[in-house]
C-alpha cells in the first residue's frame, strides 16, 4: 500500500473520466479513481496496467470513504458523472466523508443555474465549489483539454496547478495549438488553454456558448457543403479537398480540418463514400437548446445560434421531410456556370456568417456578465479556446486580439478587422444566398447571420409599426422620435385626436 496521499480524486469513470485521469496521470500527479459501478473501476485499472506508462499514479478503490480517505487535505476531488441527477447524487455520497476546506470541482456538462446552486450550497455547508466546462471531448481530456473554470478565486488558486498542467496549450505567439501529446508525454511549455472564468456558474456558462457557437459552426459548414453538392453538382471528396484548401486560411480549424477528413472517407463496407451513406437527421444533447433558451431569456438576439438548433430539428424529421418532398416542388437547380467564382463566394459567405454566430456568443455572454453579476474577460475566453476544444480555430486569435485592443468592445462586428471582412465578404454573402434561395436550397444558418448584419446595423427598423400595432390593440404605449426616451406616448386609435403621455 502507498503510504503517500493522492494529490486529487476523481469519480466517474466512464469516457471523458477515464482520460482526464490518466491526463492528471501523465503529468506527474498521483490521482485517486472511483466509479458507482465497481466493475468500469476494474476494467480501467486492468488497462492501465497493461497499456499506460503512468499506472502507478492511478489508484482505484472501491469504497467510497477509502477512497476520499486517500487524498491529500485539502481534498480536490473531480466529478465526471452523468450531468442533472447523477451530479446531485455524486456530490450528495461524498459529503458525508469530506471535511471542511475540500474542493468538488464539477467537470460535466452542467446547466450554469445547477452550479450556482450547488455552489452557494456547499460553500454555505464549507466546503468550496468548482463548475469547470470540459471541451475537446475524449481525445480532448485524454492529451489536452480547453477548461472554464468558475468558482471562487481560493479554489481556484487549488485547482489551477493541475488545470494548467493538463489543459491544451498553444504557441505563446501565434495562438495555434502545439503539437498534441502522446501516452506518458504531456505537451511542455505553451499557453494553457484554461483560465478563471468567474464565479459560481461562469464557467458552465461559457461552456454552454462554447457548445451553441460549435452548433452554429457545423450548421454552417454543413449549407456549405449542401451548396457545393446540391448547387455546383460536386462529389464528396471534390468538396473535401476543398475544405483542405479552406483550412490553410482565415477559416482554419478543427471543425474545417475534419470536414475534409470526413469528406474523403470512403465507406469501408458498401463503396463510394461514407458520408454519402449516413443519414441526414442530426441529433442533439441540448446545450444549443439551454443557449438559445438564455438568449431568449435575456432578450438578446443570437438568431444563428438558434436556427442552429432548429435545423437540427428539422433533420430530425426525417420521415416527414421524405413524404413533403413527394408533394412540394421548388425551382428546378440551374447550376451556375462559374464553379470556381461560386466556391470562393460561399468561403466567404461562411466566414461572414462565423463572424455574425461569435458576434452573438459574445454578445450573449456580455447579458450573462450583467445578469449574473460576474465580471468575464472576453479576449482571455476567445484565447482558452484557441487550443483543445471543438471550436478551436486561428479566428479566435483575432478575437483576442479585438478585445486586447478594446476591452469594452460592444459588438464583434464593430472590431475593425471584423468591420472590415463583413465589407469585403458581403457582396459574395448577399449572392451566395441569393442563389440558394433562387435555386430551393435551404442555407438557414447563412441567411439568418445576414439577418442579424442587416438588422444590427440599422438605425431604424420597421419595429415603430410594431409598437404602434401593439398601442393600438393594447395601449403598449410608444416612444416619439421627436421626444426624449423614455417618454410613453398613447393613442386612442378610434378617436385619434392626439396622442397622450401615458401615466
Ligand atoms: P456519462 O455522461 O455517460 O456518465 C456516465 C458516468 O456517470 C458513469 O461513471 C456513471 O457511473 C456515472 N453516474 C451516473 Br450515470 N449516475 C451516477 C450517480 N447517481 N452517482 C454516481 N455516478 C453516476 O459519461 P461521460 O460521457 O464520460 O461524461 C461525463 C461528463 O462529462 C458528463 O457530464 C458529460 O456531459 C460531460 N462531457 C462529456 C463529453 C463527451 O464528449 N462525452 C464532453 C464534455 C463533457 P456508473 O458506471 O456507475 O453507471
Amino acid at each position: 500500500m502507498n503510504a503517500k496521499k493522492a494529490d486529487i480524486g476523481l469519480v466517474g469513470l466512464a469516457v471523458m473520466g477515464q482520460n482526464l485521469a490518466l491526463n492528471i496521470a501523465d503529468h506527474g500527479y498521483d490521482i485517486a479513481v472511483f466509479n458507482r459501478n465497481p466493475d468500469r473501476t476494474r476494467e480501467f485499472l486492468a488497462h492501465c496496467e497493461q497499456a499506460e506508462p503512468s499506472k502507478d499514479r492511478v489508484r482505484g478503490h472501491y469504497d467510497l470513504a477509502e477512497f476520499v480517505q486517500s487524498i491529500e487535505r485539502p481534498r480536490k476531488i473531480v466529478l465526471l458523472v452523468k450531468a442533472g441527477d447523477g451530479t446531485d447524487a455524486a456530490i450528495n455520497s461524498l459529503l458525508p466523508h469530506l471535511d471542511p476546506g475540500d474542493i468538488i470541482i464539477d467537470g460535466g456538462n452542467a446547466h450554469w443555474l445547477d452550479t450556482i446552486r450547488r455552489e452557494k450550497e456547499l460553500s454555505a455547508a464549507g466546503f468550496a465549489f468548482i463548475g469547470s466546462g470540459v471541451s475537446g471531448g475524449e481525445t480532448g481530456a485524454r492529451f489536452g483539454p480547453s477548461l472554464m473554470p468558475g468558482g471562487s478565486e481560493a479554489a481556484w488558486a487549488s485547482l489551477k496547478p493541475v488545470w494548467d498542467a493538463i489543459a491544451a496549450k498553444v504557441d505563446p505567439v501565434t495562438g495555434i495549438p502545439l503539437p498534441g501529446a502522446t501516452p506518458g508525454q504531456p505537451v511542455t511549455g505553451g499557453v494553457p488553454c484554461t483560465a478563471h472564468i468567474g464565479t459560481d456558474g461562469a464557467g458552465h456558462y461559457v461552456k454552454m456558448v462554447h457548445n451553441g457557437i460549435e452548433y452554429i459552426d457545423m450548421q454552417l459548414i454543413c449549407e456549405a457543403y449542401g451548396l457545393m453538392q446540391n448547387l455546383l453538382g460536386m462529389t464528396a471528396p471534390e468538396i473535401g479537398a476543398v475544405f483542405k484548401q479552406w483550412n490553410q486560411g482565415d477559416l482554419s480549424s478543427y471543425l474545417i480540418e475534419i470536414t475534409g477528413d470526413i469528406l474523403e472517407q470512403p465507406d469501408p463496407v458498401a463503396g463510394g463514400f461514407l458520408v454519402d451513406k449516413i443519414l441526414d437527421t442530426a441529433g442533439q444533447k441540448g446545450t444549443g437548446l439551454w443557449t438559445s433558451v438564455s438568449a431568449l431569456e435575456q432578450g438578446i438576439p443570437a438568431n444563428a445560434i438558434a436556427e442552429a438548433v432548429f435545423a437540427r430539428s428539422l433533420s430530425a424529421l426525417k420521415a416527414e421531410r421524405v413524404a413533403a418532398s413527394a408533394v412540394l416542388n421548388g425551382p428546378t437547380v440551374t447550376p451556375p456556370d462559374d464553379r470556381a467564382g461560386v466556391i470562393e463566394s460561399i468561403r466567404q459567405a461562411l466566414y461572414c456568417s462565423k463572424i455574425c454566430a461569435y458576434a452573438q456568443g459574445f454578445q450573449l455572454m456580455a447579458a450573462a456578465e450583467i445578469t449574473y453579476g460576474w465580471t468575464l474577460d472576453f479576449g482571455t475566453i476567445a484565447q482558452i479556446w484557441r487550443g483543445g476544444c471543438i471550436i478551436r480555430a486561428r479566428f479566435l486569435q483575432k478575437i483576442t486580439d479585438a478585445y486586447g485592443e478594446n476591452a469594452t468592445l460592444r459588438n464583434l462586428m464593430l472590431a475593425p478587422y471584423f468591420s472590415q471582412a463583413l465589407q469585403s465578404g458581403q457582396t459574395d454573402w448577399r449572392d451566395v444566398i441569393a442563389l440558394a434561395v433562387r435555386n430551393g436550397v435551404p442555407v438557414p444558418a447563412f441567411s439568418s447571420a445576414l439577418a442579424y448584419f442587416d438588422g444590427y446595423r440599422s438605425a431604424r427598423l420597421p419595429a415603430n409599426l410594431l409598437q404602434a400595432q401593439r398601442d393600438y390593440f393594447g395601449a403598449h404605449t410608444y416612444e416619439r422620435t421627436d421626444q426624449p426616451r423614455g417618454q410613453f406616448f398613447h393613442l386612442d386609435w378610434s378617436s385619434a385626436t392626439r396622442d397622450q403621455i401615458a401615466s
